[in-house]
């Protein structure tokens, strides 16, 4: 695996630490996490799952900053964790590109970055080390359960992406492609951003609604939140959807409600992304600290649920108990 020791500066801060979650002289470790925002179930899973893990208790003390999807304001959350001198600093990036000035900032202050949840444009050597999931991934899955289960069938597809710039969206677009690509019998009416907010799927849909009502099929949706946005919209124009409805309804992240709609029946396919991460990044921090080899790429495993009803090969078909066991 692509495992790395942290570089010398770092190196000396973990020969003085003594235990794992405890530095030298007891105090608690600083985390910084640059945290996108709170636009979606998934963020706000996310959060509190950093809360949770990153506690007084275990030995941390953090500093969680919202964003509000704001890219200047993340770059500034940045830049104060190195000011403030904090141990580790985490960014969940809103955007993938302009990195490369603010982390060079981080390495020349020593202070070791973790990059979470989503990608970045910046050469690996820019960072320490990244835990997240497989955007990319997970659009070829929905891809592939699409042409599953339409089997040939035409498809006349509206596609609700998520922030403009987030690898989340750009990763779920480009694996959707490359499966749309392979079928000539699918076509993409239009594909815009509702910013991964029920808010901004709901606008989307609307305007959908408008230009192309009676003319398409399968909506798909880059994040649940988006997904309740669009039922909202196609409820209010009398529009069907889900199992038995005129248009097959995908998503992703699977989060609680998501999975709810998609044991109902009003979801077709909602394909997993699992906010719960912190456990993975602390366990990375706790090998630095302990100035031993770490894991410098997590990938956190996702897979794919499909509404009772419906079997496949690419997704687990919802059942009660799933929806019970579900951790987020
Ligand atoms: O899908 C969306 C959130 O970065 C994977 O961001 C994450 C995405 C998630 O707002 O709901």
């Amino acid at each position: 695996m692509n495992k790395k020791v942290l570089g010398m500066l770092a190196c000396t801060a973990v020969a003085a630490s003594m235990a794992v979650g405890v530095s030298a002289e007891g105090d608690l470790i600083t985390i910084g996490y640059a945290q996108v925002g709170h636009e979606s179930d998934w963020r706000t899973a996310n959060t509190k799952n950093y809360e949770d893990v990153f506690s007084e208790e275990n030995g941390y003390e953090l500093s969680l900053i919202d964003c509000d999807n704001d890219n200047a304001k993340q770059l500034e959350a940045v830049r104060n964790f190195i000011t403030q001198g904090m141990d580790y600093i985490v960014i969940a990036p809103i955007q993938s590109a302009g990195w490369d000035t603010v982390l060079q900032e981080a390495q020349d202050a020593g202070i070791p970055v973790i990059i979470a949840d989503r990608e970045i444009e910046a050469d690996a050597s820019m960072y320490d080390a990244w835990v997240g999931t497989a955007p990319y991934d997970e659009g070829v899955t929905a891809g592939n359960w699409l042409a599953e289960q339409l089997d040939g069938a035409e498809a006349k597809i509206l596609q609700i992406e998520g922030s403009v710039g987030a690898s989340a969206a750009i990763g779920r677009t480009d694996g959707f492609a490359e499966v749309m690509a392979e079928h000539s019998e699918w076509e993409l009416l239009d594909s815009q951003s509702g910013d991964f907010t029920q808010d901004g799927g709901q606008a989307v849909m609307e305007s959908f609604i408008k230009t192309y009502e009676g003319q398409f099929n399968v909506v798909v949706c880059q994040n649940d939140n988006e997904a309740y946005g669009a039922m909202d919209a196609m409820d209010a124009a009398g529009i069907t959807y889900g199992v038995g409805g005129d248009v097959i309804l995908i998503s992703y992240d699977a989060t609680h409600d998501g999975l709810q709609y998609t044991l109902d029946g009003k979801i077709n396919l909602d394909v997993e992304c699992n906010p719960i991460q912190a456990e993975t990044v602390k366990g990375v921090i706790e090998q630095m600290e302990a100035g031993e080899e770490f894991e410098a790429t997590t990938l956190i495993t996702d897979e794919a649920f499909c509404a009772p009803g419906i079997e496949s090969e690419f997704a687990t078909t919802m059942t009660e108990e799933i929806l019970a066991g579900r951790a987020y």
